[in-house]
């Protein structure tokens, strides 16, 4: 048997296992892994910014920029080349390494690509690390965008296979394992995570984090997203999560991707001190750091940096230089 740093064979009960293992004995767990192959007391930040913003053809139920919902969002089109750079100047000066660039589409056109890629161009030429997150993708798109000198594509899986057509109906969940097909075998690094409390069990937490952990590759960043309730979006009136069962998610989530970032994704602004100081001891050492995530606000950058001396953590410096190994 393959050690937990390679296996891509877990197990559905294996890793409801893991869910339900007493608290203090999951986290340990985590911890455990956690310091094997990460510095425990750095933490790896991005900022995003929304490229293109609403009217989006899908119809995800907890998103705030689709078309089909009536949320208080205006729309936007793409932004000009000089507004990224602006805000990707900022991002750098306050200790961001990566840039996150989303657009409300369910795929990119040629012609829009083209403009992305000069963004990309233009970030990287400013030192940073890029991310995108456009939507699904061709190969060819992928290898465009591998081209530009892209670092990182968000596609994430948001849920489990089962729990997934309550969720999305205009896309299927293979349509997205397809996606990061494509941009695995460019080798740009996978961002692919999910959102939790959309109203799914422990199973279809267990279920995602299965899928995420069997790909060929593990993703190099998976974000966990807690959902943000957005009037008017038909997931408005999920019922909170229990806090625990999110920081119990981490924690499989880190135990199952020993060496990939996990990311505390959206829902930061809601969340305690406390939960996150949790989220991290159990394996988060990534997050999104700046006032907007992309239509919604974040945790405001203040507290992050008073949370992050109350808890002896710092920022990491290093950008990864190094493409992720072609699979
Ligand atoms: N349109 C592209 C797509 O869906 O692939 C990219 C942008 S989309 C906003 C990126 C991800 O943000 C979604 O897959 C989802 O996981 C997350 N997200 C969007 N709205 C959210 C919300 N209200 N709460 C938590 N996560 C959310
Ligand atoms: C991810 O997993 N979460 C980010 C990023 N990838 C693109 C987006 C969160 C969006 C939260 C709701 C909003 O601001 O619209
Ligand atoms: Fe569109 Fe992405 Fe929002 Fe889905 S999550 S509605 S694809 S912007």
């Amino acid at each position: 048997m393959p050690n937990d740093a390679t296996r891509h064979d877990w197990t559905l009960e294996e890793i409801e296992a893991l869910l339900g293992l007493p608290f203090n004995d999951l986290i340990h767990r985590a911890q455990t892994v956690h310091r094997q192959h990460f510095d425990p007391n750095r933490v790896q930040v991005s900022t995003l910014l929304s490229i293109k913003t609403g009217a989006c053809a899908e119809d995800c139920g907890y998103c705030a920029q689709s078309a089909k919902y009536n949320t208080d969002l205006e729309p936007e089109r793409l932004l000009p080349l000089e507004d990224v750079v602006e805000a990707a100047e900022a991002a750098r000066a306050k200790g961001a390494t990566r840039f996150c660039m989303g657009a409300a589409w369910r795929n990119p056109t040629d012609k829009n690509l083209e403009r992305v890629v000069e963004m990309v161009q233009a970030v990287r030429g400013i030192g940073m690390e890029t991310c995108v997150t456009l939507g699904m993708l061709t190969e060819r798109q992928a290898a465009r965008l591998k081209a530009a000198g892209l670092n990182y594509y968000n596609h994430n899986l948001d849920t489990s296979p089962e729990f997934y057509g309550e969720v999305i109906t205009t896309r299927t969940f293979q349509d997205r394992l397809e996606t990061l097909k494509h941009v695995r075998a460019q080798g740009i690094s996978v961002c692919s995570g999910g959102i939790l409390g959309m109203g799914e069990s422990r199973r279809d937490r267990a279920s995602m984090l299965r899928e995420l952990a069997n790909l060929p590759t593990h993703p190099q960043s998976v974000p966990i997203n807690l959902l943000v309730r957005i009037e008017g979006t038909p997931l408005h009136g999920a019922a909170p999560l229990d806090p625990f069962e999110f920081v119990r998610t981490v924690a499989a989530a880190r135990i199952l991707m020993p060496r990939s970032y996990v990311r505390l994704s959206a829902g930061r602004g809601e969340m305690s001190d406390e939960m996150q100081a949790l989220c991290f001891l159990a394996g988060a050492n990534s997050m999104f750091y700046g006032e907007r995530l992309l239509t919604t606000g974040n945790a405001e950058t203040d507290a992050d940096e008073r949370l992050f001396a109350r808890l002896g953590l710092a920022f990491e410096t290093d950008t990864d230089p190094e493409p992720a190994a072609t699979a």
